[in-house]
């Protein structure tokens, strides 16, 4: 009602605005915004306001997943890059969950479980209980089987959120784990696929290469993948890297990738002792340069994610205008014709019906045409006006079944889940039955509306500004290098952001709401 969200709804949005205004403060402005458009939502219906915000459709935190085989030393190196003990590692395998490691304002690592991603709508995790439920292999296995969350203040945790994962190994892990990789390939923005060293012959790495490189092969996705050969020091006594680096990507390149990067590192810190002083100023150097560049592709993604969030409001905002918009008109159009329809050619068979009743009762027309039925009537004005009252009901009744059956009709050709929301509930907005089946504009999305649309698109420019002078003022300090490809960022704004599990919308408004503003 009065296009305002609900008080759950509402809350999120200001714990997203005070996450923001502590990890990434160039787009915490972008939430009011946000709400803007909200409103447009709620007036036409597209978005319910208990339980949806277009804030919602977007991962607002950029992921880097860590992905590989067994031990091939992931924990250890994204507890190296955030520079704290964050993850166990060790040499059985460890980790049997993901983790989502993300800020948090405390010193010591705190620990969350799983429940906590899917209750927050700031993670792309947001409702994915549902999915692991309906996924999970019986057993009535929860969330918190599959994720774990992890917060811990550290620089390099702002703006973004790391995922640890179980080492890769696809006959032993359960249909969840692997639907859950996959998820987590979908809305990562950076993939970094670990390999041991140790174990660089295909055999060894046979279901990383077939399940991940394969898969996302297949989804055109090579760029955010980024291929990691760990623990080249082991091959320090035999001196041949180039052979077991070459071997390695020989083998990632068979599967079917040919774009994605190849990097050598190893941890120094984990690292078997460099006997011979110059093989080891040749591996510290390539590991060194190597890691550099992974730390600022991981640098990269959050100023490129800051832009697509704002191109994906821009976006969802011409949604509503050039799709949404046209498609209920079309729809309205579609109603009204067929109800007209039907209306004609129904009461066309009731008028016809009370007619030849009516000469029926009277034994021909002539009673009606020379007079004598009118006084009949006239001596009778009860039962007459009874009748033509109930004449009226009929009519009436029958546009308004018409209305109904024609409107659940073309409502069935519309989307309940698009970039703008659920066409399906805005439509039936417009049918509810004290709204003229004559009106051209559909609810909410009148003329003042698209004014307002066009408002916030262009307060939205605004921003591209402000981030391009953040990430100037940047340069590449801790935080890495500015996005090469930041203008790429908003010019690719139009592109769908990988959606959240966002819950059925069920249609908002029983209100009839015009255009505000
Ligand atoms: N030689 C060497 N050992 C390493 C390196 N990195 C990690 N290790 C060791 O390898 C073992 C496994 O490391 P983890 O970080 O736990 O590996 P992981 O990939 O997280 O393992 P799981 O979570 O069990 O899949 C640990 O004993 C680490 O100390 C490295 O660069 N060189
Ligand atoms: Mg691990």
């Amino acid at each position: 009602m009065f296009n305002r969200p609900g008080n759950r709804v509402n809350q999120q949005l200001a714990l997203l605005s005070d996450r923001l205004s502590e990890e990434n403060p160039a787009l915490e402005g972008i939430v009011d915004p946000f709400r803007a458009l909200d409103r447009v939502g709620y007036g036409a219906g597209l978005l319910d306001p208990e339980e949806d915000s277009y804030a919602f459709t977007i991962s607002w935190w950029p992921m880097v997943a860590v992905l590989g085989t067994f031990s091939a030393g992931k924990s250890t190196f994204i507890n190296d890059y955030i520079g704290k003990e964050v993850q166990r590692s060790g040499s059985q395998a460890v980790d049997d969950r993901f983790t989502v490691i993300s800020y948090g304002s405390s010193e010591k690592v705190k620990e969350l479980p799983g429940l906590a991603l899917d209750g927050d709508p700031r993670f792309p995790f947001y409702r994915v209980s549902h999915e692991i439920e309906r996924l999970s292999d019986g057993g009535g296995r929860t969330v918190d089987h599959f994720l774990a969350m992890k917060t811990v203040s550290a620089e390099r945790l702002r703006g973004r959120i790391l995922i640890d994962s179980p080492g890769f190994d696809a006959d032993e892990q359960r249909a969840t784990i692997l639907q859950l990789t996959d998820h987590i390939i979908d809305l990562s923005d950076l993939v970094l696929v670990f390999f041991d060293a140790r174990h660089p012959e295909p055999g060894a790495m046979r279901d990383t290469l077939e399940h991940l490189v394969n898969r996302v092969a297949a989804r055109n996705d090579f760029t955010k993948l980024v291929f990691v050969l760990n623990m080249i020091d082991t091959t320090w006594r035999e001196d041949n890297l180039e052979e077991v680096v070459s071997a390695w990507q020989r083998a990632v390149v068979r599967q079917g990738n040919a774009t994605g990067r190849f990097y050598c590192v190893y941890n120094k810190g984990a690292a078997v002792e460099i006997g011979d002083d110059k093989v080891r100023a040749r591996y510290e150097q390539k590991a060194s340069r190597d890691r550099e560049e992974i730390h600022a592709k991981i640098a990269e993604i959050s100023s490129s994610r800051s832009y697509r969030i704002v191109g994906a409001m821009q976006a969802i905002a011409e949604s509503m205008e050039m799709d949404a918009r046209p498609a209920l008109k079309g729809a309205m159009a579609r109603w009204r014709r067929n109800v007209v329809r039907a209306d004609v050619v129904l009461m066309a068979l009731v008028i016809a019906l009370v007619v030849w009743g009516a000469q029926a009762l009277a034994g021909g027309f002539a009673p009606w045409l020379d007079g004598t039925m009118l006084e009949a009537v006239q001596d009778r004005p009860v039962v007459s006006v009874l009748a033509v009252v109930l004449l009226l009901v009929v009519l009436g009744g029958i546009h308004f079944l018409n209305r109904g059956w024609v409107a659940r009709r073309v409502a069935r050709s519309l989307p309940e889940e698009s970039a703008s929301g659920n066409w399906r509930a805005a439509f039936r907005k417009n049918t509810v039955f004290w709204r003229s089946i004559f009106r051209k504009s559909p609810a909410g999305l009148g003329r003042g509306s698209v004014r307002q649309l066009h408002a916030l698109r262009d307060q939205v420019e605004g921003f591209v500004q402000r981030l391009n002078n953040q990430f100037m003022d940047e340069g590449a300090p801790a935080s890495g290098t500015p996005a090469g490809g930041a203008a790429g960022g908003v010019a690719g704004a139009g592109a769908a952001e990988p959606s959240t599990e966002s819950g059925s919308r069920e249609t908002a408004g029983r209100e009839e709401q015009r255009g505000q503003g």
